[in-house]
């Protein structure tokens, strides 16, 4: 009987640890992005480059870029690199789907297609870059597709906030890229003993100090500035 006891008890500490493992591993990478000389600091792309030795494999489930009202819905779509994404029409007209090159590279440009309402074309993007979408029936339609080479991204509001979530701890090279302006790069590092320290501790609200945390999720604050 002593023995089950043993094994229940290991079991718990286990099960303890493996638990404090997986909370010391979530963190926030969080801010806001100033657009110096652009009109809005909206639908800039925020996410962690490359991470050496590191390869993340793309979600099953498809990305969706839709044509809608005339527009590209959304405007800017954050992928990680070898996504499938599905371009959709939800016009009464027909859209093409078409991007003259990706990163720069015309080599790289392809043409969709045009179809009508309710038909799905996909594609998977293995290139990483700027991938500008066109319509060759409505010369006033843009979108982007963004590949990054991590699942860590996040798109800025019209305010220029962001928020990148469950990024494990490590130094990283966080980068911007926009429509308008240069890309800008920033050294980050997401720590894991912030998220040790808080745990066990009962949530305050309205404290927004280290020592009194709020919550088991740490955030590293990154503020950035683009320039165009
Ligand atoms: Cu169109």
């Amino acid at each position: 009987m002593a023995k089950y006891k043993k094994i229940a008890v290991l079991s718990a500490v286990f099960i303890l640890v493996a638990s404090l493992a997986r909370f010391a591993q979530a963190g926030d990478v969080r801010g806001k992005v100033t657009a110096q000389g652009m009109a809005s600091p909206e639908n800039i792309v925020v996410y962690i480059d490359s991470i050496p030795g590191k390869t993340f494999p793309p979600p099953v489930q498809h990305a969706i870029m839709d044509q809608m009202r005339m527009e590209f819905v959304p405007h800017v779509l954050v992928i990680l690199k070898g996504t499938a994404v599905n371009f959709l029409n939800d016009d009464s007209v027909q859209h093409n789907v078409y991007w003259p090159a990706i990163n720069g590279d015309r080599k790289l440009a392809h043409n969709m297609g045009t179809w009508p309402q309710g038909i799905v074309k996909s594609f998977t993007f293995n290139n990483l870059g700027d991938v500008p979408l066109l319509c060759k029936v409505h010369s006033e339609m843009s979108g982007h597709i963004v590949v990054v080479p991590t699942p860590y991204y996040a798109l800025t509001d019209k305010e220029g906030n962001y928020a990148i979530k469950n990024v494990p701890p490590g130094q990283y090279t966080l980068k911007t890229w926009s429509a308008e302006a240069q890309p800008t790069t920033q050294v980050v590092t997401v720590k894991a003993d912030a998220a040790k320290a808080n745990m066990g501790m009962s949530a305050k609200s309205g404290c927004d100090c280290a020592d009194c945390c709020c919550s088991i999720t740490q955030v590293t604050n990154a503020n950035l500035t683009v320039k165009k």
